[in-house]
């Protein structure tokens, strides 16, 4: 645990029920939570407002979470400007096989770039809610997180002074390379996964190539097209992992994803300027528990499931939803139950996803390991989508996010 004490040049420490480290989605949530019900914190967030709200990532948002923003007034532009997503399609044997998630289920997805879900969030916090929130401070620290006084610190950007804050509670919701992950190494589990895998993970300034997310199952590799807005379309072509941006210049890009994604009857792809290029190694990590003393992990500074099932957004919105209530059940009305059973329950619905990302991982990426034998089991999981119902609505339960109450 970390206990550095607070530099000599500090003034005197300000108080907060709560500090949210970092303004992604979860903290924000948690924050707009917080604030929704009258209770006071503080969001400490290293980059700026406008990074923040211009860092493209994920697209796609299950339901499910949709409606939890949305009981907590979070949703109003999603509602209004995000698309919905009622099939998707994969391709493989030079076929094209749509699977229509709606018909099946009723149910559908919600399109919605989390950079406009990360500017819809700072604003109900800092504008609407007034939520106290200070960017871009540099060397966060947390201290004292096993007694019932932790405190977190940080330099001030304008006057270079360390600043300490005084809280109940630290919610750690910095990401995959924060201080508050790193605050409990060596004491939490920490189980990892590695796919041996690279995406290159691409936004083409170009209007989607199908109205729906495509997965392209090819013996050269997996690719992917996944619709963000009527001018930018995600792609994703498998890679090995550590490979160079540089060694995809814009024609071999359009080449392989034409070639990965090729089916009769395919219209041609809409290409554009790649605005976007960056090499993911595919990987997972479930750090356990999600509560140490007072501070209190979320979203990706908990876990990290790779893209490959589109659920680090969910998961870390679902954490924060169940974070929020459980401070306020708390700190409001002396009830513990929620943040004694948060990590236990949270916990849960992550191991869910874990397993469903390796699960789809072998169906996108068996037939390109040149092993027959993984070739043909993901073949044959691929081809039991469109041949038995019980496994077509097994996967759209768990591709939508609405399998099970964890
Ligand atoms: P974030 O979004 O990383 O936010 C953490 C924030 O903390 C700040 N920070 C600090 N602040 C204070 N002190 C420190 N020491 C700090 N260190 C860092 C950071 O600047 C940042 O603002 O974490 P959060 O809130 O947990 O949200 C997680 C999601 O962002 C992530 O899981 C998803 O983007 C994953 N993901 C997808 N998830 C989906 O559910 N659906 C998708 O379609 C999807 N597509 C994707 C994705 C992730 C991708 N990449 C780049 C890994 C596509 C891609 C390409």
């Amino acid at each position: 645990m970390t206990e550095t004490p607070a530099s000599p040049n500090s003034l005197a420490p300000q108080r907060f029920p709560v500090v949210v480290v970092g303004a992604g989605p979860a903290g924000l949530t948690v924050g707009c939570v917080l604030r929704a019900a009258g209770v006071d914190c503080l969001v400490l967030e290293t980059g700026t407002r406008k990074f923040v709200e211009q860092r493209p990532r994920a697209g796609v948002i299950e339901e499910p979470v949709v409606r939890g923003l949305e009981r907590r007034g979070l949703a109003g532009n999603l509602l209004e400007r995000a698309r919905r997503d009622t099939a998707c399609e994969f391709r493989f044997d030079g076929g094209r096989h749509p699977f229509d998630y709606h018909e099946l289920t009723g149910g559908h997805h919600w399109v919605y770039p989390q950079q406009f879900l990360v500017t819809d969030l700072v604003r109900e916090y800092a504008d609407v809610r007034g939520g106290a929130v200070r960017f871009g401070v540099r060397d966060v620290r947390v201290h004292g997180l096993d007694g019932d006084r932790p405190s977190v610190s940080y330099v001030c950007p304008e006057s270079g002074r360390r600043e300490v804050v005084v809280c109940d509670f630290v919610a750690g919701c910095d990401g995959a390379r924060g201080v508050t992950r790193a605050a409990v190494a060596g004491r939490a589990g920490v189980a990892r996964h590695d796919y041996g895998i690279g995406w290159l993970a691409l936004l083409a300034q170009a209007p989607p190539s199908a109205d729906r997310v495509l997965f392209g199952c090819h013996p050269d590799g997996f690719a992917g097209q996944m619709p963000r807005s009527p001018e930018v379309t995600r792609y994703y072509l498998q890679c090995p992992p550590g490979d160079a941006p540089e060694n995809w210049p814009h024609e071999r890009v359009w080449a392989e994803l034409r070639r990965r994604l090729g089916a009769a009857g395919a219209e041609p792809l809409t290409e554009g300027p790649l605005i976007e290029k960056r090499v993911l190694d595919m990987h997972d990590y479930v750090t356990e528990p999600m509560t140490f003393g007072r501070l209190c992990l979320a979203g990706d500074a908990a876990h990290l499931v790779a893209p490959i099932a589109a659920k680090g957004l969910n998961l870390a919105l679902h954490d924060a939803f169940a974070l929020g209530d459980a401070l306020v059940a708390l700190l409001l009305r002396g009830d513990e139950a929620g943040l004694a059973g948060y990590s236990q329950a949270r916990l849960r619905q992550v191991w869910d996803y874990q397993e469903f990302s390796q699960w789809l991982s072998e169906l996108y990426h068996g037939g390109a390991t040149g092993d027959p034998f993984r070739a043909g089991t993901a073949l044959a999981r691929l081809r039991r989508l469109f041949s038995s119902p019980a496994a077509a609505a097994a996967f759209a339960e768990r591709y939508l996010g609405t399998a099970a109450r964890y």
